[in-house]
C-alpha cells in the first residue's frame, strides 16, 4: 500500500494538536503516514464564517451546513489524488455511527485515505453521508466510539487514529506486542479475550509477589497461566456490566 493519509475537518484545529506528538508524530517523521488538520471554515464564504443553522422540522439545537463540507471534502479528496490516492473514506463522526472495536480499527488500518468529519452540535446536514455515499471513489462510513454523547467528534477522531495507527506495519517498535494484547488475544473457544496482567521487578512489593509461574522460566507453564488470567480478568469485566 502507499503511505496512508489521514485528514481530519473541524471547527477546532488545535484540539487536534496531539496528533504530532508520540506514537503517531513520529511515525508520521518517519514517513510511515501523512496527517492534515483543516479548519472547515475556511470552506466557507461570507463575512460571518458561519458553518450552522436551525434544523429544518424545528427541534432543539443546530446542524452543520453541508456546503462547506462539500467544498472541504472535495478539496481535501483533489489534493489527495493529485499524491496518487484513489479512494477514500469519509468518516463520519457521531454516536449513532457503528461502534469501534479491534476488528473494525484493523479494518480502517488497511484504507489508503481517511477523511474524519467532525460535526458539532446536533450533527451534519445528513445529505452529506447520502451525497458521499454515491459518488465515485468514496464510501462513507459513520463511526461512533462508545455509548455515551460528546461535544463533538474531535476526541473520537483522536481515540480512532490511536487505535488505527499503532496498526500500521512499522509503526510499533515491536510487532509482538500487537499479538498478545487485549482484544486480540483467544483461547480454544475463540473468544476474545482482554491481556493478562503484566509484572516487572521488584519480585516483591509492599508484600505483594509477582505469581511465581511468571518467575520459572517454563515457558508452557507461563503460557497456561497467562490464558487462565485473562479468561478470569475478562469474567470479571462481564461481572460488573451484568449487574
Ligand atoms: Cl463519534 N461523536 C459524538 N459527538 N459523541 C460520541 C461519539 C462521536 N462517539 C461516542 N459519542
Amino acid at each position: 500500500m502507499s503511505t496512508p493519509r489521514y485528514d481530519v475537518i473541524t471547527i477546532f484545529p488545535e484540539y487536534l494538536s496531539p496528533l504530532s506528538l508520540s506514537l503517531i508524530g513520529k511515525a508520521e517523521e518517519r514517513g510511515l503516514l501523512a496527517t492534515k488538520v483543516s479548519d472547515l471554515r475556511a470552506f466557507t464564504s461570507g463575512v460571518h464564517k458561519s458553518v450552522d443553522d436551525t434544523p429544518y422540522g424545528g427541534g432543539a439545537g443546530m446542524v452543520m451546513s453541508p456546503v462547506p463540507w462539500g467544498e472541504a471534502i472535495d478539496v481535501i479528496a483533489e489534493e489527495a489524488e493529485g499524491e496518487g490516492l484513489s479512494t477514500h473514506t469519509l468518516i463520519i463522526l457521531t454516536p449513532a455511527g457503528r461502534r469501534l472495536d479491534q476488528a473494525f480499527a484493523y479494518e480502517l488500518a488497511q484504507k489508503e485515505h481517511l477523511i474524519f468529519a467532525c460535526g458539532r452540535y446536533e450533527g451534519i446536514d445528513y445529505r452529506v453521508t447520502d451525497h458521499y455515499s454515491t459518488r465515485d471513489h468514496f464510501e462513507v462510513i459513520e463511526v461512533s466510539i462508545g455509548d455515551y454523547v460528546l461535544g463533538g467528534g474531535e476526541v473520537a477522531t483522536l481515540v480512532i487514529l490511536e487505535a488505527v495507527i499503532r496498526l500500521i506495519p512499522g509503526v510499533l517498535g515491536n510487532a509482538e506486542s500487537l499479538k498478545e494484547e487485549s482484544h486480540t488475544l483467544r483461547d480454544e473457544s475463540t473468544e476474545p479475550l482482554v491481556e493478562y496482567p503484566n509484572f516487572t521487578k521488584p519480585p516483591e512489593w509492599r508484600g505483594l509477589e509477582v505469581p511465581p509461574e511468571l518467575l520459572s522460566g517454563n515457558h508452557g507453564l507461563i503460557a497456561k497461566w497467562r490464558v487462565a488470567a485473562a479468561k478470569e480478568r475478562t469474567e470479571k469485566l462481564k461481572d460488573q456490566t451484568r449487574e
